[in-house]
């Protein structure tokens, strides 16, 4: 029962919470196709997250299909990693309970996700929102990953699953949890919207000009991009003159990253130029990078049958590795044995 024989495990995952974005490409899936070559990787479908916010049935059926294509669709190998839904693993929910009893409010009432979401209606807010960060612990923990490629946004809900699992191992005299690193190694860590720069670009901001889903078409990119909110200003030759344009950053960023070049390398070329300029550059390297991976999806969610075979054998294997840690935990927590 030591952490040395799960070395170098990695967990992710992404609410089917509608489509996927190009913030989630960017700052989260894009990685995961080269991780899987130097780590065991499970790759979950965290449809007990999306319930925090209502959802609709149908639409959230056909979003966790839609999820799983796009995962395949942009690199992941169901035949290497485990691409599983949150919900047919039950062990989650169940972990999600015992370290609930490990983590005291005061940890919970700093995260900001929830103050965001909560906004000012909080006393309305459901249980099952503010204790989100605890089932994301739960997600990793219950498999003993090391590793968590996360964006930016959720680096904050990390650093609580690292306490939380400390706070388990010190409870009871063991090292039995590893204390999971996040992988914050996207091109783009943090995507912004295209209507404001200085909020992330989110599948549930209510304006669909705000993002990029991955299954938008060309049409809908050059408008969306057309539209995207900037200023005046020609872009500079310094990335440091984009300190106060957050809107022009994001769109330089967005470019760099699908480009494999860094902001400033992406200044070099389009120094002095207006965004009339940059603008279709930045359409045409969208639709690029995105017109084959949405190809691809739209392709695979033709054969549901062939999407729930993968999502079928990903939870065998989930659940093989779920059972055996759960059974240590319930021998340390002191149940009886079934
Ligand atoms: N804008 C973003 N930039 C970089 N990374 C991002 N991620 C999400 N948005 C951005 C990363 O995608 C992964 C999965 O996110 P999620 O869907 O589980 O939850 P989220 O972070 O709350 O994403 P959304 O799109 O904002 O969902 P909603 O609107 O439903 O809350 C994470 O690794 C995240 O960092």
């Amino acid at each position: 029962m030591t952490k040395d024989d799960d070395m170098n495990r990695i967990f992710s995952g992404i609410q089917p919470s509608g489509h996927l974005t190009l913030g989630n490409y960017l700052g989260a899936i894009k990685n995961w196709g080269a991780l899987q070559n130097t780590h065991e990787c499970l790759f979950c479908i965290v449809d007990l997250h999306a319930m925090t916010v209502p959802q609709d049935p149908q639409a959230l059926r056909q979003a966790t299909r839609e999820v799983a294509a796009s995962f395949i669709a942009a690199g992941i190998n169901p035949q290497k990693s485990a691409l599983f839904v949150q919900s047919h693993v039950s062990g989650h929910s169940e972990l999600a309970w015992i370290l609930g009893c490990f983590t005291p409010l005061g940890w919970l009432n700093r995260m900001t996700q929830f103050k965001d979401k909560a906004g000012k209606n909080r006393e309305h807010a459901c249980l099952g929102l503010y204790a989100y960060p605890v089932l994301m612990a739960a997600d990793v923990l219950l498999y003993k990953a090391t590793h968590v490629p996360v964006g930016e946004d959720q680096k904050q809900h990390l650093e609580l699953a690292r306490d939380i699992a400390g706070a388990f191992n010190r409870h009871f005299g063991v090292d039995y949890f590893p204390l999971p690193e996040p992988l914050i190694q996207g091109p783009a860590p943090r995507v912004m919207s295209l209507r404001d720069g200085t909020k992330k670009m989110s599948k549930s901001d209510p304006s669909d000009f705000s993002r990029i889903h991955l299954l938008d078409d060309a049409d809908s990119i050059v408008l969306k991009i057309r539209k995207a909110k900037t200023d005046p200003e020609p872009l500079p030759a310094e990335i440091k003159d984009l300190e106060h344009r957050p809107e022009a950053r994001n769109l330089v960023t967005i470019y760099g990253a699908l480009a494999h070049k860094s902001p400033q390398d992406v200044l070099k070329e389009f120094a002095g130029a207006s965004f009339s300029i940059f603008k279709p550059a930045l359409t045409e390297i969208i639709v690029s990078v995105l017109g084959p991976i949405r190809t691809e999806t739209l392709k695979l969610l033709q054969d549901p049958l062939m999407i729930d075979a993968c999502l079928k054998e990903g939870k065998e294997r989930a659940c093989g590795l779920s059972e055996k840690n759960l059974s240590e935990v319930h021998k340390l927590v002191g149940f009886l044995a079934a």
